[in-house]
Order: C-alpha cells, then structure tokens, then sequence
C-alpha cells in the first residue's frame, strides 16, 4: 500500500475531490500553506494499493493546472530602504507537488 501526499492550488482541489470520489479512491483534503508565497494550497492524503497509483497521478494532471503569480519580496533583515528594492517576481505555481510513501501497516477501526 502507498500514501501519496499532493499540494495542490485552492483552485484544482474541487474538481479533484469529485474525480476521485467518481473513480472510487479515498482520499484526505487538510487545509495548507506554502512556504514560499504564503498562500492557502490543499493538500491531499490519499491511501491506495501500489498498482492503483498511476491512476491517482492521472486524475491529478487531469485536474490541477499551472498557473503564473506575481509574489513582492519581503525586505531582507538588515537591509536600508534606500538599498532594497521590491520588485514583483513572477512565479510558476503548480500544477500539483505530489509524493507517494510506502505504507507500513494501515488499520480502519
Ligand atoms: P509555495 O512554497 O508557496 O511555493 C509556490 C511556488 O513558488 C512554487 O510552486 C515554486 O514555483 C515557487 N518557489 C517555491 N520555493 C521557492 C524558492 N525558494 N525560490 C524561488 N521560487 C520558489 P510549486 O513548486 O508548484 O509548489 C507549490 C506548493 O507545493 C508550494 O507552495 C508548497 O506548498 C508545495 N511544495 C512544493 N514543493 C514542495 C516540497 N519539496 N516539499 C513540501 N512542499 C512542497
């Protein structure tokens, strides 16, 4: 068996939801934030047999798309006003980081 753990855009997660549902896979949505940009992501948890995982990694490219966003630097600790300079940067977001675990035991009470 295999968790696979996805971080995916606030965006895709509806449509993502539906489709594992419709295809019958169990899945775990937690409300997240990057790193990086700070925003709100999803993040998935979903339990499923090895063989199984292709068609999990299918449905995420089917549902997540990538996108361009603009992120203004944070000014850097010890740095002047006159010497930093905020400019916007462009980032690519997506479509989805995903990693697939082994799983040791799973139990459902
Ligand atoms: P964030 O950390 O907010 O990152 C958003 C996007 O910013 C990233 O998109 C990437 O294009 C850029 N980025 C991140 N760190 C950067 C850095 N140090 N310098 C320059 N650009 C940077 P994605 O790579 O598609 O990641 C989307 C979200 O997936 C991330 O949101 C984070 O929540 C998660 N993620 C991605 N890689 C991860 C990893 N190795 N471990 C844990 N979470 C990860």
């Amino acid at each position: 068996m295999k968790m696979l753990i996805a971080v995916v855009q606030d965006k895709d997660s509806g449509q993502m939801s539906q489709l594992l549902v419709k295809r019958g896979f169990r899945a775990t949505k937690l409300a997240s934030t990057g790193g990086f940009l700070r925003a709100g992501n999803t993040t998935f948890l979903i339990g499923t047999e090895d063989e199984k995982i292709p068609e999990v990694i299918e449905i995420i490219q089917q549902s997540c798309k990538s996108r361009k966003q603009m992120v203004t630097p944070v000014s850097p600790l010890g740095s002047t006003v006159d010497s930093f300079m905020p400019y916007p940067l462009e980032v690519q977001v997506g479509g989805a980081a995903v990693f697939v675990l082994d799983v040791e035991q799973f139990h459902s009470f």
